[in-house]
């Protein structure tokens, strides 16, 4: 599958594209008895909500279920990546944040490639990210909402707090814009937060700003991030690399399958 010209155009001027019902409902359920089968093994790579019961986030899920490494190279996703950063590329970094129903917390305004520098010498934001809606996308619920256009003009916010909210993994908490840095920004490039049925996909920039508000809704609003990085664009840690669940170690190219996920399963191995 390739993207038409004006949509590649699209992505490179806002910094993102959405693209309706890309996944079947079929497909949508696999991931998310796959999310739920993967949320309950022990381990670090499970973030809790601050509350300590309500999971936030999971991540490396596709070094665990098969449906989530067949989707990484599904070539419905795999093919546009290859389009729009490098035909070689491998999985950065693969997490589920799950904004539970009545209360799933924020995710503060950031820009990812602040953290990926900060936290691992990620030389350039040679990146794309891949968001999967594993349930509909509303207002309601807490989409991500992105400033358009914000991802081209490097970094606006410098550093990361003093006090970590989590030892698991970089919450945008740590990196958040500040008010100020936020208001200009906002009067620069407005706001917008694409919406749609389950099966849908957000490609996004890293370098993009971008944020949710907490989920007051009875809607859960699961979402599937897989982060995409230029084989030639490996992490220089400073000190000691961060763990394999949170940046991959796995920095094979990946080759796309014949056909959707769902259809191959069977030739996925984890
Ligand atoms: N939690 C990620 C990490 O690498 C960083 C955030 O949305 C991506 C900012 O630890
Ligand atoms: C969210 O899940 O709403 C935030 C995603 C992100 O910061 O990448
Ligand atoms: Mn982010």
């Amino acid at each position: 599958m390739r993207l038409n010209q004006s949509q590649v155009d699209a992505y490179r001027s806002h910094g993102f594209l959405l693209l309706e019902s890309l996944l079947n409902q079929q497909e949508v359920e696999a991931l998310r008895l796959a999310f739920a089968r993967d949320s309950k093994v022990p381990g670090p790579q499970v973030v809790t909500e601050g509350d300590g019961a309500e999971v936030r986030a999971v991540y490396s899920s596709h070094q665990r279920q098969p449906e989530c490494a067949g989707l990484t190279r599904d070539p419905r996703i795999l093919q546009p990546v290859q389009q729009l950063l490098s035909d070689d590329v491998y999985i950065y970094q693969f997490k589920i944040n799950a904004k539970a129903a009545f209360g799933g917390d924020k995710w503060a305004w950031h820009q990812d490639y602040l953290a990926w520098r900060l936290a691992d010498g990620l030389p350039a934001p040679r990146q794309v990210n891949v968001a999967v809606f594993l349930d509909e996308v509303t207002e309601f619920n807490g989409p991500v909402i992105f400033l358009p256009g914000s991802h081209g003009g490097g970094l606006v916010r410098e550093g990361r707090a003093d006090a970590a909210r989590s030892e698991q993994h970089l919450d945008p908490d740590d990196i958040s814009l500040g008010p100020q840095q936020l208001a200009e920004c906002v009067d620069r490039h407005g706001m917008t937060s694409p919406k749609g049925s389950a099966g849908s996909v957000v490609f996004f920039s890293p370098e993009i700003v971008h944020g949710s508000a907490p989920n007051m809704s009875p809607f859960t609003r699961r979402l599937l991030i897989a982060t995409y990085n230029d084989v030639t664009n490996l992490p220089r840690p400073a000190g000691e690399a961060r763990p394999d669940y949170v940046v991959c170690r796995n920095t094979e190219p990946l080759r796309a399958l014949p056909a959707p996920f769902s259809e191959t399963l069977a030739a996925v191995t984890v």
